[in-house]
């Protein structure tokens, strides 16, 4: 299966939505991207890039469609631009590559 069509995005999208109707604030992009790598993690099929490219689509049109803290025009384009950087970071960390849970 390739990345998400736009229609696939949205049914996806609605049930995130729900969760931050009453505005998002910055904190919740550590909320947001996990709930969307779960998403397409259950995708049976879908390359590696594919799951990437659908994530930040996913967190794109959830991040169009609340109220984030300040001017919307301003912090929507900032917050989207962190979330590639916050996937790379859980990817890294599910590989164990920080050790944090490591018994010494
Ligand atoms: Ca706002």
């Amino acid at each position: 299966m390739a990345a998400f069509t736009q229609e696939q995005i949205e049914q996806s999208a609605k049930d995130i939505l729900v969760e931050f109707e009453d505005g998002f604030q910055f904190a919740d992009i550590f909320k947001l991207v996990p709930k969307a790598m779960k998403i397409v993690e259950q995708v049976q099929g879908m390359s590696s890039e594919d799951k990437k490219t659908t994530a930040i689509n996913l967190i794109d049109y959830v991040l169009d469609h609340v109220d984030v803290p300040g001017p919307d025009f301003i912090v929507t384009p900032i917050i989207k631009a962190v979330a590639p950087y916050v996937i790379e970071v859980i990817i890294a960390a599910s590989k164990g590559e920080f050790g944090i849970n490591v018994k010494s």
